[in-house]
Formats: C-alpha cells, sequence, structure tokens
C-alpha cells in the first residue's frame, strides 16, 4: 500500500543532489548556507526497511509521521480515535491527553496537521476516551472529578489552519455522570454506553444522542463493573436475537452479553469466561458477529505468559463459549483491538501496533503479519507504549497513540 519507499527515495535522492551541487559551487565567492539542523530522526516519514523505521523496529507498516504530544498541547497520551469528513473528504486523529483532547488533520499522512486541543473539563487524568457519532466527538474522563461527557461538534474543525484552544458545545452530565473509565456508540442506533462510571453502579449507562448535541440519560443495565463495550445492531448468526441491540461487554470479572434494546428495561443474556482470567479488559466482534476477540489486561504479570488474545465463540449468544487463545511471540501486556476484515489491529503496549490476520477461527487460523513498535525503549510487561489504535480512516492510514512517544500515522506496506 503506498509508495513511501519510493518517496523517500526521491527525498533523499534530492538532498544529495542538493549537497553535490553544494560542494560544487567552487567558483563562488558566496558563503556557504549554515548547514540545516538534521531531522528528528523519529518523526518520519520512514519506511520500514530491514526490520527499521526511523529507529521503531517494524516489519510491513511505514511510517507517514509521528507527532510528539508535547507539539500536541499536552504531555503523556492515552485513546485516539478518528473522523473522516464525508463533505470534504478530509481525516482527523482525535487524540486522547491528560490535559485534553487534541485534534489534528491526518489527510496528508505525511504532513499532519494540529488544529487545537479541548481542554478537560476538570483535571489531568491518565485515563480520557473518545469516540464519535454524526459529526460530533463525545469525551469522557476517568478520576477527574465532575468531567461528564464533552459533546464536540467535529464540524468545527472545517478550514481551521492553526491550534485553537476549544469549548466543549455540550457537556452532559445527565443521571449525575462525573467520572467515567470509558464509552462506547452505537452508529446505527445513535446510543451512547457510559461505562466504569459514578453512575449505574460502573455498569452500563445509556445516553440517547440521537440529537447530537443534545444527550438525553436513557437509563442503566446494572449487575456487572463494565471496563469497555462494544454495542451493536445484531444481524450475527443467533437467530434468537436477530435485530436487537446488543453490548458485549469486557466487564473486568467475565464477558457479558446484554440485550439492551429497551432502555428502560435492559436484560443480561449471558456471561462468559475463559482460562486464565485476570482482568477482562476491552473486546471486539468479527464483522461476522461470529467470535469475540478478548484482551486481558493483567494475565501476563499474574500468571507470566506471553500476549494473550482470547477467541470467544459467540455464535450462540445464549451459550457463547470459549474457543481457544492465540499466543504471542511478545511479552508485552495487550490494551487495545479492532477488527477491520479479517485483520486486527492491537495496540499492545510495550510491543506498539500489531496487525493479525485471521481465516477460520473454528481452526484457530490466526496470525500476526506486520507491526511497528512504537515503544523503543523495552518490551516488557509494563503499563507504557502503544495505548490504542484507530484503523477506520478511509484512506487506510492507521493512526496510533502512545502514551510517551506521541501520535503515530503508519500504513500497511
Ligand atoms: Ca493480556
Ligand atoms: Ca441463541
Ligand atoms: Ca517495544
Amino acid at each position: 500500500m503506498g509508495n513511501v519507499g519510493s518517496g523517500i527515495g526521491i527525498s533523499l535522492g534530492f538532498a544529495l543532489l542538493l549537497a553535490a551541487c553544494g560542494g560544487g559551487s567552487g567558483g563562488s565567492n558566496e558563503p556557504n548556507p549554515p548547514p540545516s539542523p538534521p531531522p528528528d530522526p523519529g518523526a518520519g516519514p520512514a519506511a520500514c526497511i530491514g526490520g527499521s523505521a526511523a529507529g521503531f523496529s517494524c516489519s510491513g507498516i511505514s511510517l507517514r509521521a509521528r507527532i510528539p504530544h508535547i507539539e500536541l498541547g499536552g504531555t503523556t497520551g492515552n485513546d485516539i480515535w478518528g473522523w473522516a469528513d464525508a463533505l470534504s473528504g478530509k481525516e482527523y486523529a482525535l487524540i486522547g491527553l491528560t490535559n485534553g483532547t487534541a485534534f489534528v488533520d491526518v489527510t496528508e499522512p505525511e504532513n499532519p496537521v494540529y488544529l487545537g486541543l479541548l481542554p478537560t473539563e476538570t483535571v489531568e487524568s491518565p485515563w480520557r476516551d473518545i469516540k464519535v457519532h454524526a459529526d460530533h466527538a463525545y469525551v469522557v474522563a476517568d478520576q477527574a472529578g465532575a468531567h461528564g461527557m464533552q459533546v464536540l461538534d467535529l464540524r468545527r474543525l472545517r478550514g481551521l489552519v492553526g491550534p485553537e484552544t476549544f469549548i466543549a458545545d455540550v457537556v452532559y452530565n445527565g443521571n449525575g455522570l462525573e467520572t467515567a473509565h470509558n464509552l462506547a456508540i452505537n452508529e446505527d442506533t445513535g446510543f451512547a454506553y457510559v461505562v466504569g462510571s459514578n453512575t449505574c453502579t460502573e455498569g452500563l449507562h445509556f445516553v440517547d444522542i440521537r440529537t447530537p448535541n443534545n444527550p438525553m440519560f436513557a437509563g442503566c443495565h446494572q449487575g456487572f463493573d463494565v471496563h469497555d463495550a462494544q454495542c451493536v445492531s445484531y444481524n450475527g448468526p443467533d437467530a434468537d436475537h436477530v435485530g436487537k441491540e446488543v453490548c458485549f461487554s469486557a466487564a473486568s470479572d467475565v464477558v457479558e452479553i446484554a440485550d439492551v434494546s429497551l432502555k428502560p428495561s435492559p436484560v443480561s443474556i449471558q456471561t462468559v469466561i475463559y482460562p486464565g482470567l485476570g482482568f477482562v479488559h476491552q473486546g471486539w466482534l468479527t464483522e461476522d458477529q461470529r467470535y469475540l476477540f478478548i484482551g486481558d489486561e493483567f494475565d501476563e504479570d499474574l500468571f507470566s505468559v506471553p500476549t494473550r488474545t482470547v477467541v470467544i465463540d459467540v455464535s450462540d449468544l445464549d451459550n457463547p463459549a470459549y474457543a481457544f487463545t492465540y499466543e504471542a511471540t511478545t511479552a508485552s501486556i495487550d490494551h487495545n483491538m479492532y477488527v477491520l476484515g479479517n485483520r486486527l489491529f492491537q495496540a499492545n503496549y510495550t510491543s506498539g501496533l500489531r496487525v493479525l490476520e485471521f481465516g477460520d477461527l473454528a481452526a484457530a487460523d490466526i496470525n500476526e503479519i506486520a507491526f511497528f513498535d512504537t515503544f523503543p525503549d523495552n518490551g516488557a510487561v509494563e503499563f507504557d507504549g502503544a495505548w490504542s489504535v484507530y484503523p477506520y480512516l478511509p484512506s487506510g492510514s492507521v493512526i496510533v497513540n502512545d502514551i510517551s512517544n506521541g501520535l503515530f500515522v503508519l500504513t500497511l506496506d
């Protein structure tokens, strides 16, 4: 994908040509211009050649650009999401920082443009989470006092050229919402699911965002401490539930499947666990809704296992079944993952972005096909490195937010 290599070849060739010309201008008495400072070796662009791109280990993934958080109005990163403006075709990265959310135009992957910062409503927090629905961004933060859920109309990014400090269009605090760990959005129905909050006993907190700038509290589903969730309009293989709105929740001690179609009266369908469960952190469905990938955030530390991806067979929502565990060759903790087609994009902390490709999961057919290690310091079992990845920009650019090393704009070769 793309022609990064040839682009760099041209740039390098051009630079060498310039140097050669400068050296050859012996007949002139004009002083040579001072040498320009060397480019930041980690900023890219750089093709992945011989297992390395601008000092980052890689395979099959090239660095288009990297921006340290200090250039985005912050210091330390967390979540990331994306927005593609259907009107202009432009693509944007929405970058979680301890002190707010930064917005970067990544339409030209090698020339990302920082557009501004939506500061935290309250205090800094290592946990921020961002989702998008109907051209609006929704932002929550954990252990951040009375933060609530910020709503920003992303159409405000249109035409911006320089960094701006944004104020949220709306701050939602329905049902007493203050602090929250995460949120999911079902863009098909226009409902947001805030999880791990000070409300709904840390379960699912429903918000009607069908009018994007007028969020309305719509109910709770309680019973589990939900850490993250994916909520979908169910169209999978289980005919008993087709047409319902279903949440698949990573609920700390279990995976919970719940029918949230009727907001005043949601019902738990079933729960499932798996061998070697430490902390059920996050998961994502295959596009056919037949399998659910789950990441466990504590198993590496508790059980001294390599990076693992748990696969649950959810073809019968009433009887979900543990299928198998994919073990990587890395040691790092896995953190957040998303499915696109037959690929699974994982942000695995100290081992960076990992891309797995899967075939028949009934035959445990899944393998790593590419990676980009955003955290060169080490690959240890620690909470640093790639926090999350967003693989859904229409151009194919993959954006990663590394806690320490900033925004990465990447492309698969
Ligand atoms: Ca794990
Ligand atoms: Ca069933
Ligand atoms: Ca690493």
